[in-house]
Parts: C-alpha cells; structure tokens; sequence
C-alpha cells in the first residue's frame, strides 16, 4: 500500500512576504498518518519542511513547484508536485477626490487598492461617526463665515497594508443677513450724514448759547453802570 498525498492551501491571495498556510489532504499507506512522514520542497532556496501542515513566506514573487513526499511505515514514497504563483505585494494608495455643494461635500475615494478587498476608514472633523463606505456624503452645519474641516481617510488592503490622507475643505458661509450690499452702503451714508447735521446743529446751539451769555454780560454791566450813575 502506498501513500497518496495531496495538498491544498487556504490563503485567498498568495502574497509575496505573507504566511501561506498549507493543508494535508491525502492518504497515509500503511501505518496511518501516525507513520507517515513528510518532506515539503517550496523550491525557493529555502530548506524543506518535514511538519505535516506547514507555513510558509515566499519572499519574491513568482512561480514555485511545491514537491511534498509522503513516506510511509514500510518506506513506501510518492510525491506530489503543484505549482503555485506568488503575486507581489502592494500597497494600497489612499487619495480623495471632493466636490463641495453649499454645506454638502462629496468624497470619493480615487487611490490604488493594494492588494484589494479595501477596508474605508473616514474621519470627518466635528463628525463623531467613523464612516467605512467607499465613497462618502456629507452635510455640515451652515456657518456665516466659511470654515474650514479636516478629511481624513484610511485604506488597508487585504493583507494589512494602509495609507492615509487628509484634505482640508472649506465650507462657504451663507450671511444670516441677506441685505445686499448697495443697499447696505446707502444706509452707512445716510447715517453718515445725519451724524453730520447733528454735529453741525450741536455745535451752532453752544455758539448761541455764548452769544446770549455775551449780550447778558454787557446789558448787565450797562444796567449796572446806569445805576451807578443815577
Ligand atoms: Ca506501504
Ligand atoms: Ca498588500
């Protein structure tokens, strides 16, 4: 009786530099799996694993001939040989386009994906609420003045690797008064000149108020003169 090996691996994606896991799943021959022996060959220049279900990290990129041997009680070997290729790993780059309506703006992530299956993490400055969507809509509160709130997004792809950006947008504030400017102007002169005429009458009224004072004295002083005389 001879042993008839097989194997399969569990990682989705065989990425450069990440655990790949593999999974036995043959025959024993005689004696069982207790007896079996095992010697895996990853062809990377790396020494062969004699585990039953090993890990291993390809480094590089590329196509490798994984050979595993199963000997059993009696010293009886078959191998089996299968290739698989290791992708390299990328890194996902996080960048966001926006456009911006009135209190509204629109995220929209524009980066690269890594490896893919991105996760989306969006900070938005005076939001509480961690956003994970792709894409992202958004209404601030309206302001008279414009202000400006920081963006931050997160991306990180299947095996982990993340990038972050952050913008700056600026909100336009809508003025609570809707009195156009011109009309506004006006006003200013018109109270400009009321303040004028005040000023003029003001200080017109304290000349006539001296004047008076002035012909008192000397009515006074002629009065008293005239008495003095008599
Ligand atoms: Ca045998
Ligand atoms: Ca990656």
């Amino acid at each position: 009786m001879f042993p008839q090996p097989d194997f399969y691996i569990t990682n989705s994606l065989f990425i450069a530099g990440e655990e790949i896991k593999f999974r036995y799943n043959g025959t024993y021959g005689n004696g069982g799996s207790f007896y079996a022996r095992y010697q895996w060959e990853f062809n990377d220049g790396s020494p062969p694993s004699n585990t039953r279900e090993p890990t291993h990290i390809f480094s590089d990129p590329g196509d490798f001939s994984i050979n595993l041997t199963v000997k059993d009680v009696d010293n009886d070997s078959i191998s089996v040989i299968k290739t698989i290729t290791i992708i390299p790993d990328l890194n996902p780059n996080a960048i966001i386009n926006y456009t911006i309506n009135g209190t509204t703006v629109d995220f929209l992530f524009t980066g690269t994906e890594g490896n893919g299956n991105l996760s989306f993490a969006w900070s938005i400055e005076t939001f509480r609420t961690n956003y994970t969507s792709r894409n992202l809509s958004v209404s601030f509160r309206n302001s008279p003045y414009p202000r400006n709130y920081t963006a931050t997004l997160t991306v990180t792809d299947i095996d982990g690797d993340s990038d972050s950006v952050s913008v700056t947008i600026q909100i336009p504030g809508t003025p609570r008064d809707t009195t156009p400017d011109y009309i506004t102007s006006i006003l200013i002169t018109i109270s400009a000149i009321i303040l004028v005429i005040i000023a003029i009458i003001k200080v017109r009224g304290k000349k006539q108020v001296k004047r008076d004072k002035a012909i008192n004295k000397v009515s006074d002083k002629w009065d008293k003169d005239y008495l003095d005389s008599e």
